[in-house]
């Protein structure tokens, strides 16, 4: 790649834009008393090493990366609870400003590492100088808890590449399951205090 700076500039473009337009939902949840599925976004712009790293382990020449890399640009959505992470993709399926590709449920279907994440691949249109350019970008949604483990894994794989064993990866992984049985337990948590706040309303 010639110049990375102008490529990359429709998605930093899409990711800016993504972070608003997401993060602009919660306050609209909030004016019916709602309780929000989006606690908070992140977005990034995959950094030039990863992105030609990534295109070296998948084997992807250098002339197919806007079609064949989907995270360039990425936004992650994390919410408070399993059954919010479906919410948010029902409300990205309606919208009409971006055009869903692909999903990917490895929420229900959690990866062998033990990570778990809700995965949408978009195609956005970025309104450039030189006009309309479409880009692809992937959205995560996950929980605060997914995340919490996600985030931890993700730097430890990335500084001590290589040295995981496989007990230190099982142990991981069991730590991804500890990660969802607390997820687990407070939409229990969360369902009981419901039934009983309409007890109590029923009585009064
Ligand atoms: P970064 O730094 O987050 O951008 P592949 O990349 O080959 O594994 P694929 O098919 O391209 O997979 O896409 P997939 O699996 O839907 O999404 C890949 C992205 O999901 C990763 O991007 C991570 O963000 C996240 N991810 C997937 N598996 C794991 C995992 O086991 N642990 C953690 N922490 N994150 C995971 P990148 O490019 O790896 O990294």
């Amino acid at each position: 790649m010639e110049d990375w700076n102008s490529f990359l500039l429709p998605y930093e473009q899409a990711v800016d834009e993504l972070k608003v337009k997401f993060r602009g939902l919660r306050p609209q949840f909030a004016i019916d008393n709602d309780q929000t599925p989006i606690e908070f976004v992140t977005g990034r712009v995959k950094p030039v090493e990863s992105i030609q790293e990534k295109l070296v382990r998948r084997h992807i020449a250098e002339d197919r990366i806007e079609q064949d890399l989907q995270d360039i640009a990425g936004v992650r959505i994390m919410t408070q609870f399993v059954d919010d992470i479906y919410q948010v993709v029902d409300i990205l399926r309606k919208r009409t400003d971006m055009t869903i590709l692909e999903e990917r449920d490895y929420v229900t279907n959690a990866k062998p590492s033990g990570y778990r994440s809700y995965h949408i691949v978009i195609e956005y249109p970025v309104q450039m100088v030189t006009g309309e350019k479409k880009i692809l970008a992937e959205i995560q949604v996950r929980t605060m808890a997914m995340n919490f483990w996600a985030t931890i894994e993700h730097s430890l794989n990335y500084k001590y590449d290589g040295v995981f064993t496989p007990e230190l990866s099982e142990r991981l992984e069991r730590a991804a399951d500890a990660a969802f049985k607390l997820d687990q337990e407070m939409s229990e948590i969360r369902a009981e205090i419901h039934d009983a706040a309409a007890q109590r309303d029923k009585e009064a």
